[in-house]
């Protein structure tokens, strides 16, 4: 569980540019955009931490860094796909502010076959199990 600190001070408004996807053991983009009275928020300090939203998988924790002005990029690699909370820390030096932000994480399909890694179910007969999500 999260603790939301009651800090309606911030004025940033956060928006997901970009939400992680699932892939086994690939560490997917995260990129936020924070804008503070309609302008872009440079010098941020930004973690995010996943968390899904039905199971427990513990927390996952990333710093973004600032990519361009006011848009924050970080790397995770979530266990599964599914919901997702991602708990923003915004800090800048004054102040912290948590955002809370809610996705749904679609799993990544293959697009090439020279990216992708040798399936685990290969070594399966039946080609129809190697289709299953889970
Ligand atoms: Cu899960």
């Amino acid at each position: 569980m999260f603790f939301l600190v009651g800090c309606n001070k911030g004025d940033w408004d956060v928006s997901v540019k970009t939400k992680p996807f699932y892939k086994e053991g690939v560490s997917a983009p995260f990129v936020v955009e924070i804008k503070e009275n309609g302008k872009a928020a440079s010098g941020l300090s930004v973690h995010a931490t996943f968390e899904m939203v039905d199971m427990d998988h513990g927390t996952i924790t990333t710093k973004l860094k600032e990519k361009s002005e006011g848009v924050y990029e970080g790397k995770v690699q979530l266990p599964m796909e599914g919901e997702w909370e991602a708990l923003l820390r915004i800090k800048n030096g004054k102040q912290t502010v948590e955002k809370l932000m809610k996705m749904q994480v679609k799993k990544k399909m293959l697009l090439r076959r020279s990216m992708a890694k040798p399936l685990r179910c290969q070594m399966f007969v039946s080609t129809k199990h190697c289709h299953k999500s889970k």
